[in-house]
């Protein structure tokens, strides 16, 4: 790390806002450019990428919540982190990055969702309200210094409401600061703001064409429970009733949801499902199956992209704040999600495997005082990158056994000849919900291996440019398998690269915990 940045003063060093959604899907953010960025569009969130950087190849390391949030305060994977799948308590005795910046006179903050199980004890944070668990959508506990308290409102605006103040707190003091602005939006069950419930009940969004695959030559991807037609819930996930003029949803597995709502909540609620329910129950009976398939696909987008736009105002408003008290130019915005996620490609909602979609996770940076606007970065980056990243940005040095790389030079446009070529991903998370068996892989600029193991064997390899959708497993293709045995050599020099444990002590291993009922 170079000397001459250590020694800045406090009150030049940048501060940082890292936000971070739960399961926004690169397809679900018009910075990328969609299929469907006319129809839903995030200006807000896109005026970061204006303002600065876009990266198009940027992923994770394991495609779950807990794990990613591990990957990303401590720049390292699972096997070293101790945090390989949600239910782990994470190791609070680790350096992560908030706490190395506030060890070195930055103020931190936390608030959002947090769900790495481990309460947030002040030696990360100096202020911190983060949501229990999962969080809930309406009226959610914040858990904080002085204890657990229940707030009245919608989630992604209390957080955001509760940023905004503490940016305000900062405006007292001189210290650099870091705040890590954590939304449980668009996380299950996708219940948006009584503002934008009805936001796309006219819109019909493109359905994949691959929606209704059938998963010839990929065991894995026919055992999984994450299918929209098969394994969503009609009343929890799709809000579906149980008949014409009826507001109880059919199903109603976790009945606390919407038991949270209070009757003016809920009355809302009721009013914005019923015309659409109402039409769907009067039709039902004469749907075939692919209609009614096709319409769960609708509603499910309607919700998850209608929580969305309130994570968009809130980024707006964060942005503006900056911009209003002349905070924008030094201040490092950053905007990614913990995974992606599936809009119905495979027929899925839900993320963990290592195809494209949730594998990729969108990740924005602006940075005015440093980064040239309209960057687009193409290089291979994971979310072990971030921590690095950040402590180089603040002028601290990078703990040896950090896993990950500074971005820093990709972000100054530079195209640095020995960064990586390939990356790392690792699975854990089974016997557990939706059933994604156990895998880990490689993937190239261009190509990608993956392994699931566990009570399958079963390779996979996909060219990835001559099938972007990852459709035909080309295992046993001869025009591939000089790249599948270089895939397979790069498995074998990541392993060792990054002090994977011997096989023999992780491919058996129990979870230790029990996974919650599907
Ligand atoms: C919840 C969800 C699951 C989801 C996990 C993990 N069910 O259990 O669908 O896969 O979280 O998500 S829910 O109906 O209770 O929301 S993660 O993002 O936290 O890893
Ligand atoms: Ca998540």
């Amino acid at each position: 790390m170079t000397k001459e940045r250590q020694a800045e003063p406090l009150a030049t060093r940048p501060n940082i806002i890292y936000i971070m959604s739960d399961d926004h899907a690169i397809r679900a953010l018009s910075a990328y450019n969609s299929d469907i960025a006319h129809l839903a569009p995030t200006p807000n969130i896109d005026r970061i990428a204006q303002n600065g950087a876009r990266f198009d190849q940027s992923f994770v390391t394991n495609s779950l919540c807990g794990p990613s949030r591990a990957a990303m305060l401590t720049g390292k994977f699972g096997h070293k982190n101790g945090f390989n799948h949600n239910g782990q308590l994470f190791d609070g005795f680790q350096p992560t990055w908030p706490r190395l910046l506030k060890a070195h006179g930055y103020t931190t903050a936390c608030i959002g969702k947090w769900h790495i199980n481990l309460t947030p004890d002040g030696i990360d944070f100096d202020h911190w309200e983060v949501l229990n668990d999962q969080g809930e959508y309406y009226n959610p506990d914040f858990i904080t210094a002085q204890g657990v308290k229940r707030e009245h409102g919608y989630t992604t605006e209390l957080i955001t409401q509760k940023s905004l103040r503490w940016l305000e707190e900062q405006q007292q003091s001189d210290q650099p600061f870091a705040l890590l602005l954590h939304h449980k939006a668009p996380h299950r069950n996708w219940m948006p703001a009584p503002q934008h419930m009805r936001a796309f009940e006219h819109t019909t969004f493109p359905v994949p064409d691959n929606y209704f695959d059938t998963y010839e030559g990929r065991a894995a991807a026919a055992m999984q429970t994450m299918t929209i037609y098969r394994d969503a819930q009609e009343g929890h996930d799709l809000k579906m009733t149980k008949g014409v003029g009826e507001t109880e949803w059919r199903e109603d597995i976790w009945p606390f949801l919407l038991a949270r709502l209070t009757p003016e909540q809920r009355q809302a609620w009721d009013e914005a499902y019923q015309d659409r329910n109402d039409w769907f129950n009067a039709n039902e009976a004469t749907m075939t199956a692919e209609e009614i398939a096709i319409w769960k696909y609708q509603r499910y987008l309607q919700d998850y992209l209608a929580t969305i736009k309130s994570v968009d105002e809130s980024v707006g408003e964060v942005l503006d704040y900056l911009e209003a008290n002349g905070l924008a130019d030094n201040t490092i915005v950053v905007y990614t999600s913990d995974q992606g996620f599936y809009m119905g490609e495979h027929g899925w909602f839900d993320k963990r495997f290592m195809y494209e979609e949730s594998f990729r996770a969108p990740l924005l940076i602006q940075y005015p005082n440093r980064i040239k606007p309209g960057t687009v970065v193409e290089h291979l980056v994971q979310n072990i990158d971030y921590a690095p990243t950040f402590l180089e940005y603040a002028g601290l040095d990078v703990p040896a056994d950090i896993q990950g790389e500074s971005m820093v030079p990709l972000l100054d446009g530079e195209s640095p000849a020995d960064w990586r070529q390939s990356l790392y991903y690792h699975f854990y998370e089974y016997p557990a919900m939706h059933d994604v068996t156990r895998h880990y892989g490689t993937r190239d600029s261009r190509y990608k291996l993956m392994h699931f193991y566990y009570d399958i064997d079963e390779w996979e390899f996909y060219d990835i440019e001559e099938d972007p959708t990852e459709m035909n497993n080309a295992i046993n293709d001869p025009r591939y398998q000089h790249e599948i045995a270089r895939l397979k050599a790069e498995i074998g020099k990541l392993e060792a690269k990054y002090d994977v444990p011997p096989r023999e002590e992780w491919v058996n291993l129990p979870l230790e915990y029990e996974p919650a009922p599907t």
